[in-house]
């Protein structure tokens, strides 16, 4: 029997693979819309907010208007202090942690400066740090949008609410530092922050000035009183270090960092290691304090 030819029937199946197809780009359209839909949505109803708010979250003062501004600012951040004041190194700290761009006006305090009625136009109290952060906001693309586009200038005082501005209008930028998307982490930093501001900072301050900026003999009692103090305040620091890397929980925050320049003073200028014999906040400190934004800093003051 003559062999018939090999028809291409007889050939094995060939294994039609497809080229892995990309998505249109009307369904990546469709798909963000949905997210952004979805997001907003979850937002209004986790908010507690009624049918009656929800012109709010289409206004230019809501949510989404708050959303496009992120995306579409363009910034000149200035910064107005004194290199050698702690609360103006708090707010250099954040600026290069978010690694934001800005310009450093220097406001001489030995020349008194800061009392000048040029700075209390933008300080009432005649204090550093002042940020002014001069964005462009763009409301529309079309030249008859174009008449919405104007110059904001925001004035943003206090190193810690400078930190925070900083951090929730630049959140795509550098170090995150702000979980301003988790209530719970926000939560966790704000305690944090607040125990900095209203326990640490002002035990600390206040040997600073007991024992250098008041100039003759310390108060000795007092002194005995603020290290007293200080070794409470780290036996609390110890216990929640010893369970977690950072104050607010495993991530780095505003927090860790705020503790960075009254911390350094009183190690440089005091010589008193006020975390010695607490090896989970002597771990947390050697851990923040290393961090080359910080070197900078420190190794200019
Ligand atoms: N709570 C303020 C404190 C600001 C502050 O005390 N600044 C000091 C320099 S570190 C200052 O301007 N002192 C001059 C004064 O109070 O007259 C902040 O965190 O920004």
């Amino acid at each position: 029997m003559t062999p018939r030819a090999a028809s291409t029937s007889d050939r094995p199946p060939v294994a039609h693979h497809k080229s892995p197809q990309r998505p249109s780009p009307l369904r990546l359209f469709m798909f963000t819309l949905l997210t952004i839909v979805a997001s907003t949505a979850f937002q209004i109803v986790r908010s507690g907010a009624t049918i009656n708010d929800v012109p709010h979250f289409f206004s230019r003062e809501g949510p989404i208007a708050d959303l496009w501004q992120m995306g579409t600012k363009a910034s000149t951040v200035t910064l107005y202090g004194s290199r050698l004041s702690p609360s103006t190194q708090r707010v250099e700290l954040i600026l290069r942690e978010k690694d934001i761009p800005y310009d450093f006006v220097s406001v001489n305090m030995r020349e008194k400066e800061h009392k000048s009625e040029s700075h209390f136009t933008k300080q009432p109290f005649g204090q550093v740090p002042v940020l002014v952060d001069g964005s462009l906001q763009l409301y529309g693309n079309s030249s008859s949008e174009q008449e919405h586009m104007c110059m904001e200038l925001m004035v943003v005082l206090e190193s810690r609410a400078i930190g925070r501005y900083l951090a929730g209008s630049y959140p795509f930028r550098g170090m995150p530092l702000y979980p301003m998307s988790n209530l719970t982490r926000m939560a966790w930093t704000e305690q944090a922050v607040s125990v900095e501001m209203s326990d640490f900072d002002p035990v600390l301050s206040g040997l600073l000035v007991e024992m250098i900026y008041k100039g003759g003999e310390p108060d000795f009692e007092r002194v005995q009183h603020l290290k007293e103090q200080l070794r409470v305040k780290m036996e609390g620091y110890e216990r929640i270090l010893d369970r977690q890397k950072f104050l607010a929980g495993e991530a780095l925050t505003l927090a860790d960092l705020f503790h960075l320049p009254v911390g350094t003073a009183v190690l440089k200028r005091l010589n008193i290691v006020w975390y010695d014999g607490f090896p989970s906040v002597e771990r947390w400190w050697k851990d923040i304090s290393s961090r080359p934004s910080w070197k900078e800093i420190e190794n200019r003051s």
